[in-house]
């Protein structure tokens, strides 16, 4: 692969056996016929109707779509200039579906009601729609007292009453249990994307984290302070590499279910080798997913699972030390996966869910042809009943990741990957991988389409 400067993007395959920009892929274009295409020779352009689509899925149900398209804009605003406006946009969502709805029910009811001054120097608002427009337009003096009285009485009682309605509102949606699906307001889940951008953040402030660095050490020791008090295991041993031998740490941090097998989500923390000495910081390669996991932490601790037990795991060494080859890359999971091998672990694991590259504020997931089909489909089924669909699969790749060594032994696994990072990838493997090209809005949607599929997971036979 090349660059935007035309020099070769170390660590990258395409650049080792074609030595020019492409990185060949096969796609499904919009209209379902299957292509083949080369990354580099061109990307998909922006299309128009997709980013409508895209903002009306976004647009909470109920909401005006100018709202929609506000935070739409927020959220593809470099990160710095976004939390203002995107933290009202995000906020709403989060509402639990109850006050959403009695939220929605009360713009509807302004809507539909015409309101009027009483009392003096305040405007409160009677619902006056109460009484028939005939019987107001001739109203007497009497008439419009007694209304007036009437309306007050009214309000004291409404107002009396709002309480009582909320709690009964709430006591209604938890009875029946979990929110529907496929209303994204109710099954967003509080992924908490301003605190993943914060470790984002964080992550990128060591600096270059590649293997056998001191800031390298930092971040295994920055991981382990935030997972205090959690089941955690390190997967440690010393790698042999084209450069020597480094020590490799992959972290487990471990969320026991009732149901018998494990899900694992993944995602790397180590940084490009040969970038490490030129302020390389991977803020989206291998700070997005580091962060990710970080914020998915968050939302499993403390909660009973009914489920299968979820286990989170920062994977090291996936970065080439020279060249990307089967023994110059993925160091960690390699080991890792013939470990569990070994022990008896891997036959256990139900699903390995990996994601790479996932903060890209325009966030395109790839579907990729080493990933497990139904795996994939029912991460799709996620993103779709959240309204996020659009972000995922437009296009085909095929791609080594840390899936692999997993994939390889038969565990379904899914690389969730979006490889098209800046125009025609650019951004990939260079120093311009920087939190600016970030948006919190990208790492909510793989959040909750990560927790969404595991929910899934977890209601499967
Ligand atoms: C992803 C991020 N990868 C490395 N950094 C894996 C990869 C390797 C993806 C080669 C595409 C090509
Ligand atoms: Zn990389």
């Amino acid at each position: 692969m090349t660059d935007h400067v035309g020099t070769a993007a170390p660590g990258c395959p395409a650049a080792n056996h074609i030595g020019m920009a492409a990185l060949c892929f096969a796609f499904t274009n919009h209209v379902g016929t299957a292509a083949l295409g080369c990354r580099g020779a061109g990307r998909r352009l922006p299309d128009l109707p997709r980013r409508v689509e895209a903002a009306a899925q976004k647009t909470p149900i109920g909401a005006a779509l100018g709202k929609g398209t506000i935070s739409q804009t927020a959220e593809r605003l470099p990160f710095g200039a976004v939390s203002g406006k995107g933290t009202t946009s995000q906020a709403a969502e989060r509402f639990p579906f109850g006050v959403v709805s009695a939220r929605a029910r009360l713009r509807r009811l302004r809507k539909n009601t015409t309101f009027r001054e009483i009392g003096k120097g305040t405007t409160s608002v009677v619902p006056i729609t109460l009484f028939p427009s005939s019987s107001r337009a001739g109203v007497s003096q009497r008439g419009n007292l007694l209304s007036r009285v009437f309306s007050q009485a009214v309000r004291s009682r409404l107002l009396f009453l709002l309480p009582l309605l909320l709690s009964v509102q709430v006591a209604w949606s938890s009875a029946l249990g979990p929110s529907k699906p496929n209303s994204p307001q109710s099954a967003a889940p509080s992924f908490n994307s301003t605190r993943a951008m914060q470790y984002v953040r964080e992550v990128v402030a060591f600096g270059p984290r590649a293997i056998g660095s001191a800031n390298h050490k930092k971040v295994e020791n920055y991981i382990h302070s935030l997972l205090k008090g959690d089941l955690v295991e390190d997967d440690a041993f010393t790698a042999t590499t084209p450069e020597g031998k480094f020590p490799v740490r992959n972290i487990i941090a471990k969320f026991p279910g009732t149901r018998d097998g494990i899900i694992v989500i993944a995602g790397h923390y180590d940084t490009n080798y040969p970038l490490r000495k030129t302020g390389y910081v991977g803020a989206n390669d291998g700070g997005s997913s580091t962060a990710l996991l970080l914020e998915l932490a968050n939302q499993l601790r403390g909660k009973k699972r009914d489920g299968y037990s979820v286990w989170l795991l920062w994977t090291d060494g996936e970065e080439a030390v020279k060249e990307w080859t089967a023994t110059d890359s993925l160091y960690g999971t390699r080991h890792l996966a013939e470990k569990w091998q070994n022990d008896g672990t891997l036959r256990k694991i139900k699903a390995f869910l990996l994601t790479d590259m996932i903060g890209d504020a325009d966030l395109n997931i790839d579907r990729e042809t080493n990933s497990t089909a139904w795996l994939e489909d029912l991460a799709l089924q996620a993103a779709t009943s959240l309204g996020y669909q659009s972000h995922f699969f437009a296009r085909t790749i095929s791609e080594e990741d840390d899936h692999i060594p997993f994939a390889h032994l038969g565990v379904p696994s899914a690389d969730l990957i979006d490889f098209d990072y800046g125009y025609g990838n650019v951004f990939w493997h260079t120093p311009q991988d920087t939190i600016d090209k970030l948006s919190p809005k990208s790492m909510e949607i793989v959040g909750s389409v990560i927790l969404e599929t595991v929910r899934l997971l977890d209601e499967r036979k």
